[in-house]
């Protein structure tokens, strides 16, 4: 690959809701650009892009993968990434990689919840936006309608490119409106001058003097149209759509026109900031800076580590420092991705991506680069996930190689969350779905051949008490010789919610001895870890010792910390001691049609809600609800939605379960107990 000037460079991530043909269109443009001298076809098992051994079964895009295409001159990355919420992470971690969002939106389907989500990020991330209506050969398919769809949400700046000639079975190209040289046909004479219009009239309003003009002649130079859109887009106030049946590889060359022409290079789109202040230019002469944003472990390749290059070159068998982490490492062969098949080269410079085997400490979200001075750009903030299990061994001798099996996965995949729960003591696992968890549950039993039970996890309940009590308990043994002797009075006192735990002395007189206090309170704290109730720890409570009595020969630290043990024990079961459980805060966003199953739903979960309101043509349900009715939420959710809702979730607070709710915790947790006894 012969070295292209940065301002001939493309980096474009290809994004949209599950299935809406972002591989088909990846897969017509590697072979449009003759990266691939056929058709790679998903449904057929030999996309170049969907080529993992799971993707082929589910036929669909689970990991993004990177390409690189000459055309015309220019060289364009493009990153194919999953539309399924399984795997946003990897959509996340491209759109910090690349310059431009092509998204793919299904003629049929329309936006999808997948889009929008995309939609807001790339924003954020500062891309620049363009649309594919796709899948126009589609019976049922209508471009017009999906157009008009698409300008209801994201506004009238919202202007196509490229117009379909005929359409569904009878598509047989598209007109590019770009094209001034050639006359369109006259089947769509008609759709081409008013989208022209339209086009003009965008453009206009990027531009004062560009607006008058237009106003006194009525139209504009082909040039002052490609220089007016190229500041709208750059701006957010225009964003094209493109039309394409790519199945058919139509409307493919056109995209890839019209894209080197209004998309960013990496040197138009400028600077990324750094986190002390200052930003670093995409200069090909400054030292080397790159951000590491993904790491690939696949069926092909084996482990990459996922580079951008911000400025600077870097090269093979070379050095680079890791800012983030203070270390040094070794490059050895420098790749260019390539799918499955990634090539090696000399160098790559800014705005390229580029891949390295066998990094040793380098992680993701870590800055990179030639030493000299510190370079450290933000690290991306990946969304949290929203499912978890509980992960058991079913052969003993499993559980060494699971959970570090695990924690390695987790390291590559920053969506993935794996850790022991301090309370239930569980194997956690955390995802984004319970299909990624399955896809990565899976690798590792197919890897490490270990056997593996997914369960639904433990709550951490906890327990406290809901009136003060008074509490005693006498600790006294005459076993042969040595005596143990110790008495402690105490009170209970409940604390507001969040404010744990408190011990206070109040003993007058030396009833029991300064020197056996702490004794006292160890004593107490051991009774905290396993409440009267349930056997779940307690919290929010004040246990005040106030009397007690001793022995000069038989007490000792022993002695009073089971008399600490037994009083507050007394004193909690006359205390009305209840049980709390975690409530979750969670936002769902669906299409109107689903209010009420949504909010029925919750309500039958025992959630509040707390308000309803309008987002970009969508509702958004805010509520309540307990932990222990949300494990399954991202399953029941595209169940109810047929995949057309989203939601998230974070831990909001304890709160006390209600009276019929105890008795069946209580009586569960007694089970286990005696399951395990
Ligand atoms: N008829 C027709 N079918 C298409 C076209 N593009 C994609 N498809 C089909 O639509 C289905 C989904 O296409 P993909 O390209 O896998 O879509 P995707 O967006 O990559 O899907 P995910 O990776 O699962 O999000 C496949 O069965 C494709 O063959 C098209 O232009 N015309
Ligand atoms: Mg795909």
């Amino acid at each position: 690959m012969s070295k292209v000037p940065v301002d001939k460079i493309r980096n474009i991530v290809v994004v949209g809701h599950a299935k809406s043909g972002k591989t088909t269109l990846v897969d017509a443009i590697l072979h449009l650009t003759k990266v691939n001298d056929r058709l790679g076809l998903v449904d057929q098992g030999n996309s170049a892009s969907d080529f993992n051994k799971d993707e082929i079964a589910r036929q669909t895009t689970i990991w993004a993968k990177s390409f690189h295409c000459p055309f015309n001159d220019h060289m364009i990355f493009l990153t194919d990434t999953p539309g399924a919420d399984d795997f946003v992470g990897d959509v996340y971690s491209t759109m910090r990689a690349t310059d431009s969002a092509l998204f793919a939106i299904d003629a049929i389907q329309g936006i999808g919840i997948g889009t929008r989500r995309s939609w807001k990020h790339a924003e954020e991330a500062g891309l620049t936006r363009f649309i594919t209506i796709s899948r126009l050969d589609k019976e049922h398919a209508d471009f017009y309608e999906c157009l008009e769809k698409i300008r209801n949400v994201w506004g009238q700046g919202v202007i196509p490119l490229s117009l379909p000639i005929g359409s569904q079975a009878d598509i047989k190209g598209v007109y590019n409106l770009l094209d001034f040289d050639s006359a369109p046909p006259a089947e769509i004479a008609d759709q081409v001058t008013e989208w022209r219009e339209a086009l003009m009239e965008a453009v206009a309003e990027s531009d004062d003097a560009m607006m008058e003009k237009y106003f006194e002649e009525g139209t504009l130079t082909p040039e002052e149209i490609k220089t007016g859109l190229e500041a709208s887009i750059k701006s957010g106030r225009c964003t094209p759509v493109f039309a394409t049946a790519a199945l058919q590889e139509l409307g493919i060359s056109e995209i890839l026109n019209d894209l080197i022409l209004l998309s960013p290079s990496p040197a138009a789109r400028g600077g990324f900031e750094l986190v002390k202040g200052g930003r670093i230019e995409p200069d090909p002469a400054a030292p080397f800076t790159g951000f590491v944003y993904k790491t690939v472990v696949d069926d092909f390749v084996g482990q990459l580590t996922m580079i951008r290059v911000l400025s600077g070159t870097i090269k093979g068998d070379s050095e680079f420092y890791n800012f983030t982490q203070g270390s040094k490492e070794r490059v050895g062969a420098l790749l260019s991705p390539q799918g499955k098949t990634p090539e090696k080269v000399e160098s790559a410079g800014p705005g390229e991506i580029v891949a390295i085997a066998k990094l040793k400490s380098t992680k993701v979200n870590d800055t990179i680069g030639d030493a000299g001075q510190e370079r450290i750009v933000a690290p991306i903030v990946f969304p949290n996930p929203n499912i978890s299990f509980a992960v058991y061994s079913t052969r003993q001798g499993d559980e060494e190689k699971i959970s570090t099996g695990l924690s390695r996965m987790a390291d590559e995949d920053p969506t993935l969350r794996v850790a022991r729960h301090d309370e239930t003591r569980e194997l956690l696992i955390s995802g984004m779905g319970d299909v990624h968890i399955d896809v990565m549950v899976t690798r590792l039993k197919e890897k490490s051949g270990v056997e593996i039970e997914l369960r639904t996890p433990l709550v951490p309940y906890k327990e406290t008490i809901t009136v003060s009590s008074e509490g005693h308990y006498r600790h006294k043994k005459q076993s042969g010789g040595h005596g143990q002797f110790g008495e402690v009075y105490c009170r209970l006192e409940p604390k507001p919610r969040g404010e744990g735990f408190e011990f206070a002395d109040e003993i007058f007189g030396g009833s029991i001895p300064r020197n056996y206090v702490p004794a006292v309170e160890k004593g107490v704290m051991e009774a905290l870890e396993k409440g009267a109730v349930a056997g779940y720890p307690v919290v929010d409570v004040k246990v005040v010792v106030y009397d007690g009595s001793y022995h000069a020969v038989d007490s000792s630290e022993m002695a009073f910390k089971i008399a600490g043990r037994g009083a507050f024990r007394d004193a909690m079961e006359k205390a009305k001691p209840g049980l709390l459980e975690p409530i979750m805060t969670v936002a769902v966003t669906v299409p109107d049609e689903f209010m009420g199953d949504i909010t029925g739903d919750l309500n039958s979960k025992r959630g509040r809600i707390q308000g309803m309101e309008p987002q970009e043509g969508l509702q958004v349900i805010r509520a309540q609800v307990p932990m222990a009715e949300m494990f399954r939420y991202a399953t029941e959710l595209r169940s109810i939605t047929g995949g057309r809702g989203s939601f998230e979730m974070t831990f909001s607070h304890y709160e006390e379960v209600p009276g019929n709710v105890v008795q069946k915790i209580a009586a569960e947790a007694k089970a286990r107990e005696e399951a395990e006894a």
